[in-house]
């Protein structure tokens, strides 16, 4: 990399970002209470990009605070109001879209072509879809003899929101729209590593958000999302991240007796059936191995091919990931960037040594990458194993890489219970022209999703969630502000005189 590259990375950094950020509290940005801060670096070429303030326990005392005192406002506002506001901060995200995407892409690494062709219309998307439901958030009646009973969905009051540092703007989005939707303010942890983008957009909006509707505070997780997690007047928790803080998290949380939505890992497995249109299922794996850099709880990262293509099957899939263009992330022809972050990067390589320790064989990839100019990236070659046992920790665990385990497999059954053999279960793939074993395999998957003959979509509306360890709750759908709201029951006796 020379100097003048070097500058106008910095440079560009600079055009994007602020030096260094405040936590957002009460509609205005504030200093954190122990004066410490955390750099936030480009994973492509760990270049610095800003400092954010290391939150702790008072600076979410004062986030919880403004959030409570704005509450009622909100509550009660009309859900015309809200409507507005969700739809002006959708508009306000379309209108700087590339701007947003080049955040993402310049804090995570995420190719830009994931970041301006999915993350940011998606984000925006899911904004518009919860402007159209608070006026549709209805409570009922129920009519009785001698009774009318009028049943109010109400908000809870401050929701939690801890998100992830994969998917920053969309995990931020898929628990924020609800929850305002709803009439909840809300106190937003971020991921401590890649939040930039997510702390311009609630710049961007500072002046449409009545203040302390959405307040965000920034830091490490055990010294600020502890403290907020278990603060009493937090009355609902919205957490997506890995299975051992979620642990951490329902144990915090059974401190104030909180209700929690959980969107937790995946090992998700992609069916390919011999009959299947090969070229689509092949693009479906590279799709589900490269995208977001393999950075995505949904990924298909156990493929199943019918013994019978096998051959054929992975002689396709090692032509198209050859094919597959590395490097900057910035660049639109980029299709595979860094890992997000130096700990993502070790443990991804760590399963790329375990793999073949296994008797796992490699067919590609295998090893980081060296992206020329770029020596400081945290690049990860596209990986597929082959021969994989489904007992095997690659198989098992979540990797979270560019990293795809190939199986055979030779009838339905059998394929069905190595699929489910897995304690997640969020998302799922099949693969073939056979209508009747389609919806077989979708109804026996234990899983959350199914996509049939394509991998990933995620329509506004479509519930997001998973079985098993892949958590509770459903994100992305109307169901979703049902999570955001409390019933309560108001019974007015029609009986005259004594009863
Ligand atoms: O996750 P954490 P990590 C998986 C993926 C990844 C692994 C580890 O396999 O490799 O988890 O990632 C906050 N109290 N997923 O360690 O710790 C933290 O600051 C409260 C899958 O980064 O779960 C961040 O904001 N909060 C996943 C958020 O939790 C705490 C997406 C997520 O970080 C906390 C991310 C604590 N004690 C990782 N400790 C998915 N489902 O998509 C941390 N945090």
């Amino acid at each position: 990399t020379t100097e003048s590259e070097v500058l106008t990375r910095t440079e560009r950094a600079q055009r994007y970002f602020r030096a260094e950020y405040g936590h957002f509290i009460g509609g205005q940005w504030t200093e954190g209470n122990s004066g410490r801060t955390i750099p936030v670096t480009n994973p492509a070429d760990g270049t610095l990009l800003s400092t954010i303030q290391a939150g702790d326990a008072a600076d979410v005392n004062r986030a919880v605070a403004a959030a409570k005192a704005a509450f009622p406002s909100w509550s009660r506002s009309h859900p015309m109001q809200r409507q507005a506001v969700l739809a002006e901060m959708a508009r306000r995200l379309t209108a700087r879209i590339d701007d947003f995407a080049m955040m993402e892409t310049l804090d995570n690494g995420k190719p830009i072509r994931d970041s301006a062709g999915f993350d940011l219309p998606g984000t925006a998307a899911v904004y518009d879809f919860y402007s159209t439901t608070p006026l549709h958030l209805r409570g009922e009646t129920m009519d009785f003899p001698d009774a009318v009973s009028l049943v109010h969905r109400e908000p809870l009051g401050v929701c939690a929101a801890i998100v992830p540092w994969n998917i920053p703007m969309y995990c931020t989005a898929l628990k924020l729209a609800p929850a305002l939707a709803a009439g909840n303010t809300v106190v937003l942890k971020p991921a401590e590593s890649t939040c930039l983008a997510v702390l311009e957009f609630f710049a961007e909006c500072a002046d449409i958000l009545p203040p302390g509707v959405v307040n965000i505070v920034t830091g490490y997780g055990p010294e600020t999302g502890e403290p907020l997690v278990t603060h009493p007047d937090v009355r609902k928790v919205s957490f997506t991240g890995s299975k051992p803080t979620a642990r951490k998290i329902m144990g915090y949380a059974a401190v104030n007796i909180a209700p929690q939505t959980m969107e937790l890992g995946g090992k998700s497995a992609n069916i390919i059936c011999a009959d299947a249109d090969l070229d689509a299922a092949v693009e479906g794996v590279v799709m589900s191995t490269v995208f977001n850099k393999g950075e995505v709880c949904i990924a298909g990262t156990r493929t199943f091919v019918q013994q019978l293509v096998m051959e054929e099957f992975l002689e396709k899939l090692k032509t198209v990931l050859h094919g597959v263009s590395q490097g900057d992330p910035t660049l639109p022809e980029t299709q595979l960037g860094p890992q997000a972050s130096q700990v993502q990067f070790d443990k991804v390589k760590s399963y790329l040594e375990l793999g073949p320790q296994e008797g796992a064989k490699v067919l590609t990839g295998g090893a980081p990458a060296r992206i020329p100019g770029l020596e400081k990236g945290l690049f990860i070659e596209p990986t597929i194993f082959t021969e994989v046992e489904n007992d095997m920790r690659i198989a098992q665990e979540e990797i979270f890489g560019p990293v795809t385990c190939v199986q055979a497999w030779t009838d339905e059954e059998e394929v069905l219970r190595l699929a489910n053999e897995t304690p997640y279960g969020l998302g799922g793939g099949v693969w073939t022209r056979d209508l009747g074993r389609a919806h077989r395999f979708a109804r026996e998957m234990q899983t959350g999703s199914v996509w049939i003959n394509r991998y990933y979509n995620f329509v506004p509306g479509q519930p997001l969630g998973g079985y098993k360890e892949s958590g509770f709750g459903r994100e992305n759908s109307f169901e979703t502000l049902l999570h955001y709201t409390q019933v309560k029951a108001v019974v007015i006796n029609l009986a005259e005189g004594p009863l």
